[in-house]
């Protein structure tokens, strides 16, 4: 299949392009490198040393034999979007191309106007730019199980039958994000649900917990073809911090009572669903929904175990607790339903001592690229950063 990948450079991005091309699909990957602008502009540095597109596409050729194409360009830009689907003509878009990040969604008036403007327009470009070009193209977006936010009841896998007043309808599940990030991935659902009414799209939005990881079975030919990789508090998954942490000597910051259930999974099983998803496409007219995760954690759950996984490799692993910058259920239940993938197919990989000890491993490897202060930023939900910034103006 022709493959199109918005937001190719990214950490997930990069993976699954390589990934799909290892199984033979024609790939092109279209990325503007906002994410690492924006790292720059922060002074936040990723953990390991990511060449460019260009050259890492030139590496993964190299050793695998298989070429992906790379544009780089802006896809808020219609014409950009306009020119790159009427000439690669894909059969399946994988749509990662967004600002990704809660907290800086959440930092000041500046990074929030981009994040909606961003992500929505994105989102508005790829579906025209299906609807002119590539009609019966599949389009695969990563949404987020953020979306759901945590509601009392528990969570089904995207649609919920309602009977009222004696009578029945299926609804979208209802969703109240924590950030504004969050929002803007269930405007991008609703933006696909109208126009899969109105132009019979075909669409799978898949609804990802936070993802950990770093090693794809593509990257242990080089160190070159790792993903962009974030510890900071702005882009880094808690995760995937956790370790870093771990490995420098900084206490985890849990925040909060730490008791804050999220779904999780590991980069591996991004990219089998969302192969799953290409293998398997939505009907026309359709919006498919799976959430994406593997297993439920609480955030003092991930400490323990990095603690206890750091410690057994000799490390002194604290942990600490915080105030928490975010406004967000501390305490709350957690029961969400993901049994779409699995009945495709998925073969999760879990949580285990090793895959930890891995994590550990190759943070250790890279540990001098690993800068402390980067950890904590001082973002927070309620504002008060902004407020500071603008006194001080
Ligand atoms: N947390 C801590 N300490 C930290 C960092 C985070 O206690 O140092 C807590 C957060 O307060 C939150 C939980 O850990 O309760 C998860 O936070 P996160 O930063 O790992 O994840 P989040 O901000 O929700 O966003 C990440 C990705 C986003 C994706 C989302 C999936 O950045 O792109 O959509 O995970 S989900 O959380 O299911 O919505």
């Amino acid at each position: 299949m022709k493959i199109l990948i918005l937001g190719g450079d990214g950490y997930l991005g990069w993976s699954t392009a390589m990934n799909l091309s290892s199984h033979g699909h024609e790939i092109c990957v279209i990325d503007n490198y906002a994410r690492r602008e924006i790292c720059a502009k922060q002074n936040i540095q990723f953990l390991f040393e990511n060449p460019s597109l260009e050259e890492r596409s030139q590496c993964w050729e190299a050793i695998s034999g298989q070429r992906i194409k790379v544009h780089i360009g802006d896809l808020q830009q219609w014409d950009c979007v306009a020119a790159l689907f009427n000439s690669f003509k894909p059969d399946a878009i994988i749509h990662y191309a967004e600002q990704p990040s809660a907290p800086y969604s959440m930092f000041d008036r500046d990074s929030a106007a981009y994040t909606l403007q961003n992500n929505l327009l994105v989102t508005f470009n790829l579906i025209h730019g299906v609807k002119q070009f590539v009609p019966d193209a599949h389009i695969i977006k990563l949404g987020t199980m953020g979306e759901y936010g945590t509601p009392n009841i528990e969570i089904e896998e995207g649609w919920i039958d309602i009977t009222h007043k004696g009578r029945d309808g299926r609804f979208l599940f209802p969703r109240q994000a924590g950030s504004l990030y969050h929002t803007t991935k269930i405007m991008d659902t609703d933006l696909l649900w109208f126009y899969v009414r109105m132009w019979k799209l075909r669409v799978t939005d898949l609804m990802q917990g936070p993802v950990y990881g770093m090693h794809t079975e593509q990257t242990r030919a080089d160190d070159r073809l790792l993903p962009l990789f974030n510890y900071d508090e702005m882009f880094g998954t808690v995760l995937n911090r956790f370790i870093v942490q771990a490995v420098c000597g900084y206490p985890l910051t849990v925040y909060g009572k730490g008791e804050q259930k999220r779904g999780y999974l590991n980069i591996l099983d991004t990219l089998a669903c969302v192969k799953l998803a290409i293998d398997n496409p939505a009907q026309q007219g359709e919006l498919r929904i799976f959430n994406q995760f593997t297993e439920v954690f609480s955030v003092n759950d991930l400490a323990q175990k990095v603690a206890t996984a750091g410690n057994k490799m000799g490390m002194n692993v604290k942990i600490d607790s915080l105030e928490n910058p975010r406004i967000e259920a501390e305490e709350h239940f957690y029961q969400p339903a993901h049994t779409g993938l699995l009945s495709l197919g998925l073969k999760p990989h879990y949580l285990t001592d090793d895959v930890m000890a891995e994590m550990l491993e190759t943070v250790l490897r890279h540990q001098s690229n690993i800068e402390k202060e980067q950890i904590m930023r001082g973002v927070k939900w309620d504002a008060s950063v902004q407020k500071i910034k603008t006194q001080a103006a």
